[in-house]
């Protein structure tokens, strides 16, 4: 999968190039080209945001700045996604939808957001990830990227998406490894038994529980 990022501020996407994502990226399974919006301003002091019409508090991404970063892309058949407020809330299934494409454009607004004329002309979705306000979109794609890159094949090691969090509507079962007990606590005896029919119908068991006591929302 590409993602192609169009950012003012590329270095803030250095957590994404370690660990699973930066693995991933060596095997190239992912590919995470950051472009700088900056880059595309022709002002000689390189300006890319201007006060609002109408006035106002803050400062607003130009137009023609963000459509040119956007030509600059080969991006035909890409879907693009503006990272912002306004959006749709993003959820597990929304993350797997995603993860079917092949191609993604991942705009990041700053300041007050960007001027409305140019997010009608390129933008296909919207997307937030939670209902509060950020100082920029860069957070929230990096959470896209991460959350959609973890259905890729080969991306993670063993097929840990099919029974985590949300997977099945439920939240996980409970985890434990050794040592055996940990400051008086000792690990369930089930898990200890080598009992896979067992073990599976106490985890069925505690994923119902768990959720019912953390988030019973889940279950209507
Ligand atoms: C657009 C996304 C972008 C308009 C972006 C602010 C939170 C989210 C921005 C705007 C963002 C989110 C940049 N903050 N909840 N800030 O996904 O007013």
């Amino acid at each position: 999968m590409k993602f192609d990022v169009l950012t003012l501020f590329p270095e803030m996407f250095a957590p994404i190039k370690q660990s699973i994502l930066g693995r991933a990226t060596q095997k190239n399974l992912i590919d995470i080209n950051l472009v700088n919006i900056r880059d595309f301003s022709e002002n000689k002091h390189k300006k890319v945001d201007d006060t609002p019409y109408g006035g106002g508090a803050g400062m607003v991404m130009m137009p023609d700045v963000v459509y040119r970063a956007y030509k600059s892309l080969n991006s035909k058949d890409a879907k693009v996604i503006y990272m912002s407020p306004q959006g749709k809330t993003l959820n597990q299934k929304k993350v797997v939808d995603l993860s079917k494409e092949k191609h993604l454009v991942i705009l990041c607004g700053h300041y007050e957001g960007i001027d409305e004329r140019v997010v009608k002309k390129i933008v296909d979705e919207e997307i937030s990830i939670g209902d509060y306000v950020l100082t920029g979109g860069e957070l929230p794609a990096m959470v896209l990227i991460d959350s959609v890159s973890r259905y890729i094949e080969g991306v993670l090691n063993k097929d840990s998406t099919s029974e985590e969090s949300f997977s099945n509507g439920l939240l996980e079962y409970p985890q434990y490894t050794r040592p055996e007990i940990f400051e008086g606590m000792k690990v369930p005896e089930i898990l200890l038994s080598g009992h896979h029919e067992n073990i599976d119908k106490w985890r069925k068991e505690k994923s119902i529980e768990i959720t019912k006591k953390k988030r019973p929302d889940l279950l209507k």
